[in-house]
Parts: C-alpha cells; sequence; structure tokens
C-alpha cells in the first residue's frame, strides 16, 4: 500500500499542474543525483545555469494541446538553437543573460491602418494567456514536445487592423551586439528575420510564446516574446521579436536567404520532402536517450487535418 503525506497532497492540490510538473522533476533529478532513480537522458544534462522565470497566472489548458509528455524543463531550457548566443547548443542557456528584456516593446507597422508599438506588459496583460503543448520540430531532424504559454497570434495582428494589401507578415528580432554577443560576428546577417503568408499567421495553431513551463520565457527561449508556429520547422519560430510588419511581397528570412536550397520560405514538416544533407523522415525526441529509437515524422508535425487546406494545389517539394 502507497501511503502519501498529507503535505505532499495538498502541495500539488494548489500549485498550477506546469508548476508541479517541473517541481516533480526537479525532486527526481536530485534523486538522481543522490543515485536513486536511474535516468536514460544520455544527450543532456551538460552544465550551464538555467535562466529561471516569473510564474504567469491565471494559466488557460489549450485543447489545441498534444497529449505527448513534456520534455523536461531541463532540457528545453538548455538544449537551444539562438545564435544570437552562439552555435552551440548549451551556449545559448549559458550567455543569454546579457538580453535585457524589460522595457521591451514590439514595433508594428506596414500594410495596416493602426501601426503603433506595444509593451510586453500590455501583452502579458492584454491577452489571455493559454498552455499550449506542442512539439516544437527542428530542420536538424530532432524535437522537443514544449508546454508554451502564449496566445493567437492573430488576436495581436487584428489590434493593427491589417489591410487587404497585406499578404504577408515579416518578423524581427532585436539588433544589438551589447545584448546579444553572437552578432559581433557575421554568422548570419543580422537581425534574426522571418515571415509568414497573412492566412499562416492568422491561422488559429501560431501562437506568440511569451512563457514556457507556466513561467516567462528564459531568455534563451526567445524571451520576451518568440513566435511558435507547431507545423513548421523550428527555424520558423523567431525569438526576442521587436518589430513585426505587414508586407506585400514575401518577406526577407534570413536562412532562407542565406541558403535557399536548404530552407525554404515554406518550412512546412514534410517526412518526404529532405534536407539535401540528411533525412526527415525520422527524428529523435531530445531527453528520451540513445536506446529510444527514432520516430516517424508526420506530414505538418502531425497538425496535417488543421494547417493542409493552407497548401491545397502547391506543389510542395517546390514550396518546402
Ligand atoms: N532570433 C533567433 N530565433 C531563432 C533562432 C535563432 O538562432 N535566432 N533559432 C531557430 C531555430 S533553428 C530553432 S530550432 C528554434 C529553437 O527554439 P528553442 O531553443 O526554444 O528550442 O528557434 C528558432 N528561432
Ligand atoms: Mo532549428
Amino acid at each position: 500500500m502507497l501511503i502519501k503525506p498529507p503535505s505532499d497532497i495538498a502541495s500539488s492540490e494548489i500549485t498550477p499542474p506546469a508548476i508541479w510538473k517541473r517541481r516533480r522533476e526537479f525532486i527526481q533529478a536530485s534523486a538522481a543525483g543522490l543515485g536513486l532513480i536511474a535516468t536514460g537522458g544520455l544527450l543532456t544534462a551538460l552544465p550551464g545555469p538555467a535562466v529561471g522565470g516569473e510564474a504567469i497566472p491565471n494559466l488557460k489548458p489549450s485543447p489545441l494541446s498534444t497529449d505527448e509528455p513534456p520534455t523536461s524543463f531541463k532540457d528545453v531550457s538548455r538544449y537551444n538553437n539562438f545564435y544570437e548566443f552562439g552555435t552551440e547548443k548549451y551556449d545559448p542557456s549559458t550567455n543569454a543573460q546579457t538580453l535585457r528584456t524589460r522595457p521591451w516593446t514590439v514595433a508594428v507597422d506596414g500594410e495596416c491602418e493602426s501601426p503603433g508599438e506595444i509593451g510586453i506588459e500590455d501583452i502579458l496583460t492584454g491577452f489571455t494567456q493559454e498552455e499550449r503543448i506542442y512539439r516544437l520540430r527542428c530542420v536538424e531532424a530532432w524535437a522537443m514536445v514544449v508546454p508554451w504559454v502564449g496566445f493567437p497570434l492573430g488576436d495581436l495582428l487584428q489590434r493593427f487592423k491589417p489591410t487587404s494589401k497585406a499578404r504577408y507578415v515579416a518578423f524581427e528580432t532585436l539588433h544589438d551586439p551589447e545584448q546579444m554577443p553572437g552578432q559581433r560576428r557575421a554568422v548570419l546577417d543580422w537581425p534574426y528575420r522571418e515571415g509568414l503568408r497573412m492566412d499562416e499567421a492568422m491561422h488559429p495553431l501560431t501562437i506568440l510564446a511569451t512563457g514556457l513551463y507556466g513561467e516567462l520565457l528564459p531568455n534563451q527561449n526567445g524571451a520576451p516574446l518568440r513566435l511558435v508556429v507547431p507545423w513548421k520547422y523550428g527555424f520558423k519560430s523567431i525569438k526576442s521579436i521587436v518589430r513585426i510588419r505587414f508586407t506585400e511581397q514575401e518577406p526577407p528570412a534570413t536562412w532562407n536567404r542565406m541558403q535557399p536550397n536548404e530552407y525554404g520560405f515554406y518550412a512546412n514538416v514534410n517526412p518526404e520532402v529532405d534536407h539535401p544533407r540528411w533525412s526527415q523522415k525520422r527524428h529523435r525526441v531530445i531527453g528520451e536517450g540513445l536506446f529510444a529509437g527514432k520516430r516517424e515524422t508526420l506530414p505538418f508535425n502531425g497538425y496535417a487535418d488543421q494547417v493542409a487546406s493552407l497548401y491545397s494545389g502547391m506543389d510542395l517539394r517546390r514550396f518546402f
């Protein structure tokens, strides 16, 4: 018979689920450190301080979440791609403390009736923040399952009243080599830029994320505000956004401009279209360990029912 100490039951009842999960994971990690539990995370656990966040109140779980178990907070916040803070996976979690996320404003302009700016505090209080568990699938053939906190991008875009000329939305990351040491080297054409077609941007699955695991985003995950488009490869999900612009023409996107034969503008997850240097048919899930094996990649990362119609009539081999 399993006897639960009353204090344990009480804490799980009063703590929001995401935070409770994270606390439990922390307890498990400490237990593992004492040799009590054997974990399989061979691809994880390099040193580097995790930059923690503040709890986001009143989170509403989203029915659009996947039911897969989330990748640990530790892996989500340490195994990152954020070239502004270095090109190695563990660089951003070590280096991103220099990013100042307050005050922070996002300028919205271009083909719209009410161009303007919005501050991060208004973004956090003005839109209902939901927990949405989405898989982030990197073009490098690995994935993580992340309990994001955010809200539909379309809700924010509507406020600026896009005109009928607005066919695309362009996004830009902060450009400040003082805060972002990676920008002192010409690894990419800074600032990092991305773009979506208007219908993709307005799709309810497309979110602006303000947090993960129930807390404000760690800097290395794109604080204070980043895009998450769950049916596209991770490079579309631009971090630390300072500018959004409605455009008539397809906007420049960093990786697409740099290596157009490897990174398409659309970048929809597609097992049938390989990257020129590796297959996209399978991927590994970070934290599952080497013995877990690879998983089959699904078209549109499993969201075909919701989004395939956006591309009807398009040759997805050509518009990859
Ligand atoms: N500004 C900026 N955004 C970025 C990147 C970057 O280097 N700079 N990397 C992209 C890539 S390739 C991926 S896979 C995801 C990784 O997000 P994560 O570190 O939160 O998992 O962020 C994307 N957004
Ligand atoms: Mo990526």
